[in-house]
C-alpha cells in the first residue's frame, strides 16, 4: 500500500514558453550578480539547460528529500547545469537568488517559495528577461498567471482534510481538545493544511484549543508544545503541519511525563522515514503523506518548457496516508 503515484491534472495547456526567447541572457548588467555566486552567462547552445533553483531552506526531513531528489535528478549526466542556493527559509534571500539567476541568464529559473504572498515583482523581472519560471512544491498568491510556466505539488487542503476527516473518523463523540503546530507562517501549506483540517473537523466535538507556529522544525514544534503543556492540561490531541514539529512534540510531551500517542495522540503530515518510525512505534498515530520526489518532474517540465512544447500549469502530486499497520509496512522500502 506504500505505492506512490503522481497523478498528473491538465488545468492549462498552453505554454507561454513559446513566448520567449529561449536562452537569451537575461541583461549584459555587467556587475556582480545581487544573490552573489557564479556569473557566467548560460546558454542553451550546447543542449545543456542551466537551471537555477531556490530552495526554501534545509528545515525538515522533507526538505532534506526534496533538495536529493532535486540534485539526483538534474545532473549534467541528465542535461543539466543545475545552480542551488538554500534561502535558509528567507523570502529576501530568494528573491536575491532569483535576481542572480536572471543577471547570470540562466535558461530556466524554478523555485520553491517560503511564503506566498510578495512575488509579483521579481517574477515580472524574470518574464521581462525572457526566463521561465517554475514552481515547485508550494504555490505563490499572485493574480497573474502568465508569470510562471507550471506548478508541480501537493494539494495541501485535501492533506489538511485528510488527517481531520481521520480524526473525526477515530474521537468524535469524545469531546476531543487539539492543539495545533502550525508550519511557518504565510507559508502555503500552513495556510492550506490549517483551512483543510478545520473544515473536516468542524461540525465534529473536536475543539481546536490552541495553534501557533513552529516553523516546520523539531526544534521550534518542541519549544511550542512546552508551552502548549505548560498552558492546559487538558490535551487530547496535537495535529502538526509536518512530522518534525510531531517528533518535537513527542519530545515535549515525554519530558512532561507523559506517553505519546495514548495520553495525547499526534497526527502529522509527511510521511518521512523519522515520522514513519515514530507511527509504527506507536508514538504518533497517522501520518497524511506527503511526497517530497518532485526532481523527475521538474527536470521533465524544464525539458519542455526550453524545446518550447506545452507543459501542464498545474502537476497535482497524489498523497497517501499511514496508520501504525501500514507503516510498519511501508518502512523497509521507503525511499525517504
Ligand atoms: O511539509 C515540511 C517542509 O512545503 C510541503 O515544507 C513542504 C513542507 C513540508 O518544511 O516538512
Amino acid at each position: 500500500m506504500a505505492r506512490t503515484t503522481l497523478t498528473r491534472t491538465i488545468l492549462a495547456a498552453v505554454s507561454v514558453a513559446s513566448l520567449f526567447t529561449l536562452g537569451a541572457c537575461a541583461s549584459d548588467a555587467g556587475g556582480e550578480p545581487a544573490g552573489g555566486g557564479e556569473t557566467d552567462a548560460a546558454t542553451t547552445d550546447d543542449g545543456v539547460i542551466t537551471l537555477g533553483f531556490s530552495q526554501v531552506g534545509a528545515e525538515s526531513g522533507w526538505r532534506a528529500a526534496n533538495t536529493k531528489s532535486i540534485q539526483d535528478t538534474l545532473t549534467a549526466e541528465n542535461g543539466f547545469d543545475l545552480k542551488f542556493s538554500d534561502a535558509q527559509q528567507k523570502q529576501e534571500n530568494q528573491i536575491q537568488a532569483i535576481r542572480s539567476y536572471i543577471t547570470q541568464g540562466v535558461d530556466v529559473i524554478a523555485f520553491s517559495p517560503v511564503v506566498e504572498t510578495g512575488w509579483d515583482p521579481v517574477l515580472q523581472e524574470a518574464k521581462a528577461a525572457g526566463i521561465p519560471v517554475i514552481l515547485t512544491d508550494r504555490a505563490v498568491d499572485s493574480s497573474d498567471e502568465t508569470l510562471y510556466e507550471s506548478f508541480i505539488g501537493s494539494d495541501f487542503v485535501k492533506e489538511g482534510e485528510m488527517a481531520g476527516e481521520w480524526v473525526v473518523e477515530q474521537y468524535d463523540g469524545e469531546g476531543y481538545k487539539a492543539v495545533e503546530l502550525q508550519g511557518t507562517t504565510g507559508a502555503a501549506p500552513a495556510i492550506d493544511r490549517k483551512e483543510g483540517f478545520e473544515s473536516a473537523v468542524a461540525g465534529s466535538d473536536l475543539e481546536i484549543i490552541d495553534s501557533q507556529t513552529g516553523n516546520f522544525t523539531r526544534a521550534e514544534g518542541k519549544t511550542v508544545m512546552e508551552g502548549f503543556l505548560n498552558k492546559h492540561d487538558d490535551i487530547d490531541l496535537v495535529f502538526a503541519h509536518n512530522d518534525d514539529m510531531g517528533l518535537g512534540a513527542i519530545e515535549a510531551i515525554e519530558a512532561a511525563g507523559m506517553t505519546p500517542g495514548e495520553d495525547i495522540k499526534i497526527v502529522t503530515i509527511d510521511a518521512v522515514k523519522d515520522g514513519m518510525q515514530a507511527l509504527a512505534d506507536g508514538k504518533i498515530n497517522y501520518i497524511v503523506e506527503c511526497n517530497p520526489l518532485l526532481g523527475p518532474d521538474l527536470a521533465e517540465i524544464a525539458q519542455k518548457v526550453v524545446a518550447g512544447e506545452e507543459v501542464e500549469k498545474r502537476i497535482v502530486v497524489e498523497d497517501l496516508a499511514f496508520d501504525q499497520e501500514s507503516a510498519k509496512e511501508a518502512l523497509p522500502t521507503r525511499e525517504y
